[in-house]
C-alpha cells in the first residue's frame, strides 16, 4: 500500500493508487454464488445503509471495536473507507473523514474543535457560507468569532484572547484570491496551542499541504477541484488521528454529514486526474489572467501567478501551483459585469468552481445582489468583480469567447 512505501511518493501515483487496498484483500476476494473471484481494478461500491452479522457476538464486537466491522453508512462504510485512505495520504495527514459537503465538513470541523463559549479568530474574507456560520449561527451556541485581515499574521495574533480555541483560514480565498503566510500562522497557532483550521479547497493537495506545514486540520469542498467532474456535492478533513476519530465518532455521526456511497465513488472516480487536470487549470489561468491584464475593459486582475498580485512572493513561496481561480474588476461597475457574463458562449454563467468547464460569475448581479451595496463594497465584491474558475478548455478558445465578450462593452 501506498502509504507505507515510500519509494512511491509522486501526487499521481498516490491520487491513482493511494488507499485502494480492498480489492485486493482477501476477504474481498471470496468467491460469488457461481463460484467465481474475480478483483476489481477500481474501487468498488458499497451501496447500502446497513450491514448484517452472521450472530449476536459478531455484532456485539463491532459496537465495541468499531475498526472489527461496519455496521451502519452513516457511522462507515468501506466505499468512504478507500477515499479517506487516500485523501490522508494525498494531504500527508494521519487520518481523514469524508463528509456530505464541504460545508458538512466545515461544520463537523468546528463542532469538534469547539465547546459552549469558545472563541475563533477567523479571516475576515471566507467563503460566504462558512462567514454566516461563524456569523450567525455558532453565536446562539455562546460561539463567537473575530473576523481579521489575516493577510496581516500581526492582526491574527492580536485578535487572539484567552478563550480562542480555533484559527480559522482559507488560502487562497474566495473571490478575492488573498493569500495567508501559513509558516506564520502555524506558529502563532502552537504558541498559544489553539487549533488551526484551513480550507484548501482553491490550493488543492497539488499546490499546497497545510498540514505537512503544521496546520491542525485541513478543510476540503470536494464539490470542486478534487471531484473535479462537477457530478457531486461532497467534503472532507484531514488531520491528526485523534481529532478525526473524535469527529467520527460525535460531530458527524451526530449531525449526520455523512458522505453517500454514491459520491465517494463519484469522488474516487475524480481524484485519479486530479493532477494532471490541476496542472492544467493552472496552465490555462496563467494564459487567461496575461490576457485579462492587458485589456482595456479591464481595471484590475487578481491572480498569485501574476507579479502584481500584492502577495506574488508569498504565492512562489508557500504554493506549487497558482491555482484555475481568477478574479477581475470591470471598468464599467456591475453594467458591464452584466452584459460581460451574458455574452459568454463557451464559458458557462455559474456558482461553484473546479469544474472541467470554465465556470464564471458576476456575484453583485447574482448570489450578492441581495446584500447592500455599502456592505458588498466593504468586504471587496465591488460592481465590476468577476470570477472566472478556469476550466480544461483549449485555452485559445477561452480566451477567445472571454475577448469576445469583453469587446462587446462600452469602451
Ligand atoms: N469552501 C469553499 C472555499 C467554497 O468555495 C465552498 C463552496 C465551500 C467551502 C462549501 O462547499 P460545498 O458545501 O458547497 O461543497 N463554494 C461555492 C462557490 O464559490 N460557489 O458555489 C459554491
Amino acid at each position: 500500500m501506498i502509504v507505507a512505501n515510500k519509494m512511491y511518493q509522486g501526487k499521481s501515483t498516490e491520487a491513482i493508487h493511494a488507499g485502494e487496498t480492498l480489492q485486493t484483500s482477501p476477504t474481498y476476494r471470496q468467491k460469488d454464488q457461481a463460484g467465481k473471484t474475480g478483483t476489481p481494478l477500481l474501487p468498488p461500491i458499497y451501496q447500502n445503509s446497513t450491514f448484517q452479522f452472521h450472530n449476536t457476538e459478531e455484532c456485539a464486537s463491532a459496537f465495541i471495536d468499531e475498526a472489527s466491522g461496519y455496521v451502519y453508512t452513516r457511522w462507515g462504510n468501506p466505499t468512504q473507507a478507500i477515499l479517506e485512505q487516500k485523501l490522508a495520504v494525498l494531504e500527508g495527514g494521519e487520518a481523514a473523514l469524508a463528509a456530505a459537503s464541504g460545508m458538512g465538513a466545515i461544520s463537523t470541523a468546528l463542532l469538534t474543535a469547539l465547546a459552549e463559549g469558545g472563541h475563533v479568530v477567523a479571516m475576515e474574507t471566507l467563503y460566504s457560507a462558512t462567514y454566516n456560520l461563524l456569523n450567525d449561527d455558532l453565536p446562539r451556541f455562546g460561539i463567537e468569532t473575530t473576523f481579521v485581515d489575516a493577510t496581516d499574521p500581526n492582526k491574527v495574533e492580536s485578535a487572539i484572547r484567552p478563550d480562542t480555541k480555533v484559527i480559522y483560514l482559507e488560502s487562497p480565498t474566495n473571490p478575492l484570491l488573498k493569500l495567508v503566510d501559513l509558516d506564520a500562522c502555524v506558529e502563532i497557532a502552537k504558541t498559544h496551542n489553539i487549533t488551526s483550521i484551513i480550507d484548501n479547497t482553491f490550493a488543492t493537495p497539488c499546490s499546497q499541504q497545510p498540514v505537512t506545514l503544521g496546520i491542525d486540520v485541513v478543510l476540503h469542498s470536494m464539490t470542486k477541484y478534487l471531484s473535479g467532474n462537477g457530478a457531486v456535492i461532497a467534503g472532507a478533513i484531514i488531520g491528526k488521528k485523534a481529532f478525526i476519530e473524535h469527529a467520527k465518532k460525535g460531530a458527524l455521526r451526530n449531525f449526520g454529514a455523512a458522505i453517500s456511497p454514491f459520491n465517494a465513488w463519484l469522488t474516487l472516480l475524480g481524484i485519479p486526474t486530479l493532477p494532471l487536470r490541476f496542472a492544467r487549470h493552472c496552465e490555462n489561468a496563467m494564459r487567461i489572467a496575461t490576457f485579462l491584464e492587458a485589456h482595456p475593459a479591464v481595471a484590475w486582475v487578481r491572480y498569485p501567478g501574476l507579479p502584481s498580485h500584492p502577495q506574488h512572493e508569498l504565492a512562489k513561496r508557500q504554493m506549487n501551483g497558482f491555482g484555475g481561480m481568477i478574479t477581475i474588476e470591470l471598468k464599467d461597475g456591475r453594467v458591464a459585469g452584466e452584459k460581460f457574463v451574458n455574452q459568454l458562449e463557451i464559458c458557462s454563467l455559474a456558482v461553484s468552481l473546479g469544474d472541467v468547464r470554465t465556470l464564471v460569475c458576476h456575484p453583485a448581479s447574482t448570489t450578492h445582489s441581495h446584500v447592500p451595496t455599502e456592505v458588498r463594497q466593504k468586504t471587496g465584491i465591488t460592481d465590476g468583480l468577476v470570477r472566472f474558475s478556469i476550466g480544461l478548455e483549449d485555452v485559445e478558445d477561452i480566451i477567445a469567447d472571454i475577448e469576445q465578450a469583453l469587446n462587446k462593452l462600452p469602451k
